[in-house]
């Protein structure tokens, strides 16, 4: 697609995506930073594509309280170190055993399955370096209690209770069972909308929100989070390799508690799809200024890939 024919919010998306891009570049060790081969692994799944759903994310929520720009760009990236870390980490044999991802070989196939254990291991460990180093932006008290806030709202959405590792233990555990509606909404919250909450949550919570905000948005997330990720089972029934960048076809391969497994395809439309305008009458009390938000949230179950 000619940048012409792009409509303004995949320009903007686009637009977005760069300035991450450019982002992650300063903040990841170069290729030839001795030990070489670690930082090779972790720039080879960062780089390798990704539309840098969660960076973005958290910036536009970040802007929607007012936030400062470098410091929104900083947070989001560092957000994407984390989720890249989980996809590293998901496709290891271990887990999903896959060859793909971002259209490219997985970390494990290039590097080895202890380098891209490792390689995920120091893109988490380099995200809460970044968040937490001292910053110069007065003043300082008020900006080290959002850091440490927003540290404590990220480990609690990648930990165990209700957040990505949770989740990805139950969605192992649950393979080949009875569909169980119960469940497969724990999988969801858990392995996906939690990170997804938490991006906008911590976007909001660095621009400063008042708590009354910060409940919307928190809405927001948790709707928008549970849209992305029944569009990501369906994009798995409907999608091809080549547009996904991952293997397709393999949920139901699988025997994996998905929303299509339980619902159906039409079902699980009509529930994203609802979510979706769920997520934007949220922020009605934000008027035209939360448009990027809702467009974003449709975007998250239009999306090919
Ligand atoms: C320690 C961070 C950490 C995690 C350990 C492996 C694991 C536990 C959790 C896996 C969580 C996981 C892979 C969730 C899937 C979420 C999902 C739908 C990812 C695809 O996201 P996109 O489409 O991918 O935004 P791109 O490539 O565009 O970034």
């Amino acid at each position: 697609m000619t940048t012409a024919t792009l409509s303004p919010l995949q320009r903007h998306l686009d637009e977005q995506r760069l300035r991450v891009d450019e982002e992650l570049d300063r903040l990841v060790p170069s290729a030839e930073t001795y030990p070489p081969s670690i930082h090779k692994a972790m720039r080879h799944s960062l780089f390798a594509g990704g539309k840098r759903l969660r960076p973005i994310l958290c910036i536009e929520a970040g802007r929607l309280f007012g936030g400062d720009e470098a410091g929104l760009l900083r947070l989001g990236s560092a957000l994407e170190l984390i989720h890249t870390c989980a996809l590293i980490h998901d496709d290891l044999p271990a887990f999903e055993n896959d060859d793909l991802r971002r259209g490219q070989p997985t970390c494990h196939r290039v590097f080895g399955e202890a380098i891209a254990i490792l390689a995920g291991d120091a893109l988490l460990t380099l995200a809460f370096e970044t968040i937490s180093a001292p910053g110069d932006a007065p003043p300082r008290g008020l900006e080290e209690s959002r850091k440490l806030r927003i540290m404590h709202e990220l480990a609690h959405a990648i930990g165990t209770r209700a957040g990505m590792v949770g989740g990805q233990v139950v969605d192992l555990e649950s393979m080949g069972k009875k569909p169980d509606n119960a469940t497969l909404e724990y999988i969801h919250s858990a392995k996906t909308a939690a990170f997804i909450r938490a991006a906008v949550r911590s976007g909001a919570i660095q621009a400063g929100a008042a708590e009354a905000g910060l409940d919307l948005i928190t809405i927001y997330g948790e709707k928008a989070g549970m849209a992305f990720q029944i569009a990501d089972d369906l994009l798995d029934v409907l999608g091809s390799e080549e547009t996904l960048g991952k293997t397709a076809g393999k949920d139901d391969r699988q025997k994996k508690l998905t929303y299509p497994a339980v619902h159906g395809v039409d079902e699980s439309w009509r529930v994203a799809r609802r979510l979706v305008r769920e997520a934007g009458l949220t922020l009605e009390p934000f008027g035209r200024r939360a448009q990027r938000l809702c467009d974003i949230a449709g975007y998250m179950i239009a999306r090919k890939s």
